[in-house]
């Protein structure tokens, strides 16, 4: 029997706008959770939207046969940068399904573990730029580990280098990017009109743009040209993108090839960032975990150098990963819509999701529902990912990189860069927290992560 989906009291003209706040969803999602339950509806003037946070009725949401992803909100803004790109794509553009076919490998786990070498000379200058500032220097982690994601990305996928840890400020481009990013999140929560009436945002968001690019269209009309000239070309992400065709033979045009590059850099970094940020965190916040980590990476890398073999190993690192990304997931929330263009019943035909509306699984409420992670579901506790734990999960309670064939392509390489990162880190510095009273402040764009912190690192003796 079908039931009413809870709802808080709606606002003459307003529905329920009223009842969250655009710049902290998260924050508004898990207040109204506790006021309504695992499943409510907002009415959002424009859309309805509904809100599920519990690992059995995300089962219903995940099944592909019956919804596919929405794009929406800031993700239909940030369209205006990365066009048709993987992220921004509607299921049904032809784009999306050619640049999954040929890309798809491009991140697979050989292709990642080829990576390797470009990521560790990235965070080796990391490291390099850590040592030299000494213990009494504060590091903001936030900025830090941005630096690192960016450059990493770049290298990797473009052979191109912004050398972050070189300078005082950010890359151009990258300042372009950021700056377009956030003004693509402004006006998901602004009328048409009132973005029109910001004409100096709207041309600076124009430049912006057209300034990130030309710098991408250089790119591959320079790799084009060395192409030419060496007959082969690299085998990077640019190179495959530029060199693949599908099983009829046709490829990715350079303009879809410029919106995967800006697609790459902006999925690419923050969501790794935000992953270091918070595991950084926590274990600065559990000593105990903190101890247990670097006693892991003394144990099975000792003081030489860090091999991508090495990374498997390190079962204790990926379990504090992975319950760090279950506690902070830095993609909070993903949303859907039917697949079919009818209504759906979701939870055993108990709650109708109806044609229009837009369902967001609500990750980090699944990532905490006690039913699948017990009444400590709260507390930050990497043995539970340990020994068979994390395998014997009932579906969709962990769901970090969201769902089916839209789920996240990156998987793979953010995994190695962040295990890589931990351990170096931990190989070579005491690491402290400059301020131990800091209480977490977590800054929500498309993504989560903590601002507003610095670490301190001493070098450990016989390191570096
Ligand atoms: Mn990633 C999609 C999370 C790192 C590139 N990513 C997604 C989605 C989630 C996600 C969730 C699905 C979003 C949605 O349904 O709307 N991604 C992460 C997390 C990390 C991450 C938590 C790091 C931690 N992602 C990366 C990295 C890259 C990347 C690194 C690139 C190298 N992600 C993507 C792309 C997509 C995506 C591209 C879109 C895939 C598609 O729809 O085909």
């Amino acid at each position: 029997t079908e039931l009413p989906i809870p709802q808080p009291p709606t606002h003459l003209f307003t529905g329920n706008l009223p009842d969250t706040d655009p710049s902290h969803m998260l924050r508004s999602y898990q207040t109204l959770t506790t006021h309504y339950g695992p499943i409510f509806a907002l009415d959002m003037v424009r859309t309805r939207v509904v809100y599920i946070g519990s690992q059995s009725l995300a089962t219903s949401l995940c099944d592909e046969s019956r919804f596919t992803k929405t794009v929406a909100g800031a993700l239909l803004q940030v369209r205006n940068l990365t066009g048709p790109g993987l992220f921004t794509a509607h299921s049904w553009e032809k784009e999306w399904a050619l640049a999954h076919t040929l890309l798809m490998p491009a991140f697979g786990p050989l292709a990642v573990r080829r990576m390797f070498p470009d990521m560790l000379d990235v965070a080796g200058q990391m490291l390099a730029r850590w040592q030299r500032f000494g213990p009494e220097a504060e590091i903001d982690v936030s900025d830090a580990f941005t630096r690192l994601t960016l450059d990493t990305i770049a290298l990797c996928a473009f052979g191109y280098r912004f050398n972050s840890f070189y300078r005082e400020g950010m890359h151009p481009f990258v300042t372009a990017a950021l700056d377009a990013l956030l003004e693509s999140g402004r006006r998901a929560g602004r009328t048409g009109l009132e973005t029109r009436v910001r004409r100096w945002a709207g041309e600076r968001y124009e430049r912006d743009i057209e300034f990130c690019w030309g710098v991408c269209d250089e790119l591959v009309r320079e790799r084009k040209e060395r192409g030419r000239a060496d007959g082969e070309g690299e085998q990077d992400l640019l190179g495959i993108m530029l060199g693949a065709r599908d099983e009829r033979g046709e490829g990715m045009s350079d303009e879809l090839v410029r919106y995967e590059m800006l697609t790459f850099l902006i999925a690419g970094h923050d969501t790794t960032g935000g992953l270091l940020g918070f595991t950084f965190l926590m274990m600065l916040k559990h000593p105990r975990v903190l101890h247990l980590a670097q006693q892991e990476v003394d144990e099975i890398v000792g003081d030489g150098p860090l091999s991508v073999n090495h990374l498997d190993k390190l079962k204790y690192i990926e379990a504090v990963l992975r319950e760090t990304i279950r506690l902070h997931p830095t993609v909070p929330n993903i949303g859907l819509h039917t697949k079919s263009g009818e209504d759906e019943l979701i939870g055993g035909g108990k709650y109708r999701i109806k044609a229009k509306d837009t369902a967001i699984l609500g990750i980090s409420a699944i990532h905490r529902d006690p039913a699948v992670w017990g009444e400590d579901a709260n507390e930050f506790r990497p043995e539970r990912m340990l020994n068979g734990g994390f395998e014997a999960l009932p579906p969709h309670s962990w769901k970090p990189f969201g769902n089916g064939v839209r789920s996240c392509i990156g998987r793979g390489f953010a995994w190695q860069e962040a295990t890589m990162a931990v351990a170096l880190i931990l190989q070579r510095f005491q690491v402290e927290m400059a301020d131990p009273s800091y209480e977490m402040n977590i800054r929500q764009t498309l993504t989560i992560k903590p601002v507003g912190w610095n670490i301190k690192v001493r070098l450990r003796s016989g390191r570096g």
